[in-house]
């Protein structure tokens, strides 16, 4: 068994929040919290380091006691003092901890005095008004701590991220209205262009930090200023958002940046780096010894430890460090690299747009081809089409495209895959299409083995040249279908298939790894917006982002390609092409 670092830190970061509760020694439970953060930054495997016969003891902070706890922990994945702890008081307490206004000290009173053992339990007590009696709460407290557990507790899923996207902007404008706030960036997991984020960590430079902090908490949209400080603050909006704000001068802001960026795990490996060439970074700089050798952007940050700039979406300690150390960063595929969309619907189907004002919007935004894909007869609710009402679609879209120059709609379909993996529609229909794409919407569940045959088998038909969002997942709400991807990826691979991204805010789908696992297996992916409206062709950009999360370049990008090159990738299979 392999008990990773991080594990190893978990367990002793849990001792030391039940010490701490239990009232123990300061400096016993510091030095737990001491040797989880060392293990969680430390970038050797712990167990590695003891089988090369190293001492636990020559480590900063490590004792003969933790020592011995350590190799408890790596020989058996638990340690008997956490298991004695976790039997002597309620299991949630530690949950408690993480509730602002709540630390140790008032935990354990709360257990003590009032029997407490979980969140609920103190909301209930807050709202009964039965905290404020005891000592060192009082009535204020108890409705800050009221306050703090409500949205503890109302802590819903995560925030799709274009949903986020819109509370982003506005705040970010609302701030850049401060005199001397001279940048604002939206850090964390928003700037990483993750699918949904937590929170905002919102950074600001700036000279004065109360200027800043009192505009952030006149935010329109603010529900609860969670807290306040000089150069930072905390407030929940209407929506549930959690948004954090810190304030810092010009010259730490690279290494603020970077900090607040994230992700943790490219952070850590990050500082690890650093501490081999003698460096110490932090949020505030990086250091040498005393002396601050960089800090105020965040290219000299990465500069310090002799790395060219890595883009956001890549900091997720996939491999990017260690690919900008051998100078083979991709460069990532970019909005303005989109020639066009091969994913669209209209009024003709559930789009909210006719077929005119799509394409318009299409020519508005520069593109050279568009191609309108409705959904097939299966969906009735989506008022799908049978073959003579494409016939129709494809009459018209082919007067447009005599008559209106500059852009070139392509006739395609959104064809459901069947349960037994046929299509929706017959051949003969789909062979008049410049694309097919082909897309489950039904029978979620079915086993494994059962899904992946599916959908192997639709991709067999040799019209089909787009599998339109792969694992169906819909973000907080439907997770992805069990299918073995890599399979579909080396089919698609063999029979010249591309497979899509759609941009729908709601899927994101294929996401991140999918990508980056097809574009390792050299498959084409499609950046599509799955628009419904002409406002929807906007969701092209969170499609490069996940994209860009997945390492994709504009090369490995279907609709990168000029239409004169796109159209024989499109028609190739029918030909009896390779
Ligand atoms: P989220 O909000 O769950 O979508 O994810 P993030 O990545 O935005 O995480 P968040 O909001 O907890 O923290 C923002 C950034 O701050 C995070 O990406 C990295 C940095 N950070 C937070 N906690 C730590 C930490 O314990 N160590 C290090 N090195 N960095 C941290
Ligand atoms: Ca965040
Ligand atoms: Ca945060």
């Amino acid at each position: 068994m392999s008990v990773g670092n991080l594990a190893v830190a978990a367990i002793f970061e849990e001792i030391a929040d039940r010490l701490s509760i239990q009232g123990a020694n300061a400096f016993r439970i510091r030095a737990y919290r001491n040797a989880a953060r060392m293990f969680q930054e430390m970038t050797q495997d712990l167990e590695a380091f003891v089988a090369a016969g190293n001492d636990l003891d020559d480590l900063p902070g490590v004792g003969p006691d933790l020592a011995g706890k350590i190799r408890e922990v790596l020989a058996t994945g638990k340690c008997a003092l956490l298991e004695r702890l976790r039997a002597e008081m309620p299991p949630a307490l530690t949950d408690l901890l993480k509730v602002p206004g709540l630390g140790p000290k008032r935990v354990g009173a709360l257990w003590h005095d009032l029997d407490v053992r979980t969140p609920e339990q103190a909301l209930r007590a807050a709202r009964d008004g039965r905290i404020r009696s005891l000592p060192g709460f009082g009535e204020k407290t108890e409705r800050n701590i009221e306050r703090a557990l409500a949205v503890h507790l109302s802590k819903a899923g995560r925030l799709k991220l274009a949903l986020a996207a819109q509370y982003a902007e506005s705040l970010a404008a609302h701030l850049r209205g401060v005199p001397g706030a001279d940048q604002v960036v939206i850090a964390g997991s928003y700037r990483r262009m993750r699918e949904t984020v937590g929170d905002l960590d919102v950074l600001v430079a700036a000279r004065n930090g109360k200027a800043v902090v009192e505009q952030f908490t006149r935010y329109p949209g603010v529900a609860d200023v969670l807290s306040q400080g000089g150069t930072r603050a905390s407030m929940r909006l209407a929506g549930g958002l959690q948004v954090d704000l810190r304030v810092v001068p010009a010259e730490s802001f690279g290494a603020a940046l970077v900090y607040f960026t994230g992700s943790k795990a490219h952070n850590i490996a990050l500082r690890t780096m650093a501490q081999e060439r003698g460096l110490r970074i932090n949020e505030y700089g990086v250091f040498r010894g005393k002396e601050r050798i960089a800090g105020e952007t965040e290219e000299s940050v990465y500069a310090s430890v002799g790395l060219p700039p890595i883009p956001p979406e890549l900091r997720e300690d996939r491999g990017e460090l260690e690919a900008a150390r051998l100078g083979r960063l991709p460069r990532l595929v970019e909005y303005a690299d989109l020639r066009g969309d091969l994913h669209a619907h209209t009024t003709a189907t559930d789009g909210r747009n006719t077929l005119e004002e799509m394409a318009a919007a299409a020519r508005a935004a520069g593109f050279e081809y568009f191609a309108i894909t409705e959904h097939s007869r299966r969906q009735a609710m989506a008022h799908g089409l049978t073959p003579e009402r494409l016939a129709r679609q494809i009459d018209a879209i082919d007067w447009m495209n005599r008559h209106a120059g500059g852009l070139r709609i392509l006739k395609g379909i959104e064809v459901d895959i069947l349960d037994d993996g046929s299509l929706d529609l017959p051949d003969s229909v789909l062979a008049r299409l410049d694309l097919v794409v082909a897309a489950v919407h039904s029978r979620f569940n079915l086993s494994r083995a059962g899904q992946t045959a599916r959908i192997l088998r639709a991709l067999d038909n040799p019209h089909v040249t787009l599998l339109a969002h792969p694992t169906g997942r819909l973000l907080e709400e439907r997770e992805p279908y069990d299918v073995d991807m890599l399979q579909i990826i080396r089919k698609a691979r063999a029979l010249g298939i591309h497979l899509e991204v759609n941009a729908h805010p709601d899927r994101l789908d294929l996401g991140d790894v999918h990508c980056r696992m097809a574009k390792d297996e050299g498959v084409l992916v499609a950046i599509n917006s799955d628009a419904h409206d002409t406002a929807g062709l906007g969701n092209l950009h969170y499609g490069i982002g996940q994209a860009r999360r997945g390492w994709i370049t504009a090369g490995d990008v279907l609709n990168t390609r000029s239409l004169k090159e796109l159209l024989p990738l499109l028609a190739r299979r029918r030909d009896g092409g390779s």
